[in-house]
């Protein structure tokens, strides 16, 4: 289109094809490589001009990286904002800029939901619900003391706080199940195994792990193996994701159960995306099909397992 057209979130100068600016929290877990490859690769069998921008962990950059897709005109705007609070002001920006906005995977907690169209993500509360019903039931009936550490997700994100509050309200129903401590891994492998590598120090009898992904189960997994402890057994281990590699220490009996969050998001967002741009209206909130995985599961699931 011309200047002022792009001026006006046109079609950013590339003829009629919808340009989408993507700003994406980083590349911390294998979660969000896979979430990462979907929105490619969605954007690609779309036919959508992707502008791709990677923040590294850092909210000051997503809000540049917004603004930088702002200045450039892009038809559309999506994010997956990497805490849920300091968005409104950058959302005015491209309300006013008359650039629509799409959130996938994480929350915002702004009041005003006329700054973005949709929300394309999992029910992180529910997540946690399954995680401590699970362990629920592991300890129906028993009467003993069970002692859970938990390695929180990214601090401020609005997967670590639903994570953990969902998890929290499911074991109230057996107070002798206790979360003795609670610390954050940031999502990621080495800050879980530092982080269980001081729990194991502090904490001489841990019964449980609650951990809120994968990668930082993982790295838990290492800290619990070079305490000379058996992972799966000594500790049982719950995380969140079913990413490759969990999936496969799950199949191994290293991890004993894992409650699923697709990142395969890329499809419903270019549907959303055309549809937004095309002045259709879509629903507000769109939510993720996922679901859990015990070992035999994870022993059946691994062969046709796409991340
Ligand atoms: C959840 C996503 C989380 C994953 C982590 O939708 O935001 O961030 O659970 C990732 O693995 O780092």
């Amino acid at each position: 289109g011309s200047s002022d057209d792009s001026a006006k979130g046109g079609d950013g100068g590339s003829g009629d094809k919808i340009v989408l600016g993507f700003s994406q929290v980083g590349a911390e877990s294998g979660w969000r490589t896979a979430n990462t490859e979907s929105i490619k690769a969605s954007a690609d069998a779309a036919g959508i001009t992707l502008k791709f921008a990677n923040a590294n962990g850092k909210q000051e950059q997503q809000i540049a990286d917004i603004r930088s897709f702002i200045t450039q005109g892009v038809d559309v705007i999506a994010f997956s904002p990497v805490v849920t609070s300091g968005w409104d002001a950058v959302l005015k920006e491209a309300k006013d800029a008359d650039i629509p906005v799409v959130l996938t995977d994480r929350a915002v907690d702004s009041q005003d939901t006329s700054l973005y169209k949709s929300f394309i993500g999992s029910d992180f509360k529910l997540e946690g619900k399954k995680a401590g019903e699970w362990l629920l039931k592991q300890y129906e009936g028993k009467n003993e003391p069970v002692n859970i550490v938990e390695l929180q997700g990214t601090t401020g994100s609005a997967p670590a706080l639903d994570r953990q509050s969902g998890f929290q309200e499911a074991i109230k129903a057996n107070p002798n199940l206790k979360i003795v401590k609670s610390q954050t891994g940031d999502f990621k492998r080495a800050d879980g195994k530092t982080v269980m590598e001081a729990f194991l120090q502090s904490e001489k009898d841990i019964d449980v792990l609650y951990a809120h992904n994968d990668d930082m189960g993982l790295g838990a997994i290492e800290a619990i193996k070079a305490a000379g402890k058996k992972p799966g057994t000594d500790i049982k281990i719950i995380t969140v994701d079913a990413v490759k590699d969990g999936m496969t220490a799950l199949a191994a009996g290293e991890i004993n159960f894992i409650v699923e969050c697709s990142p395969l998001l890329g499809d419903q967002l270019m549907q959303t995306v055309k549809k937004v741009k095309a002045g259709e209206s879509v629903e507000q909130r769109i939510v993720t099909e996922e679901t859990t995985f015990t070992q035999e599961q994870a022993k059946e699931a691994l062969p046709t397992r796409k991340y």
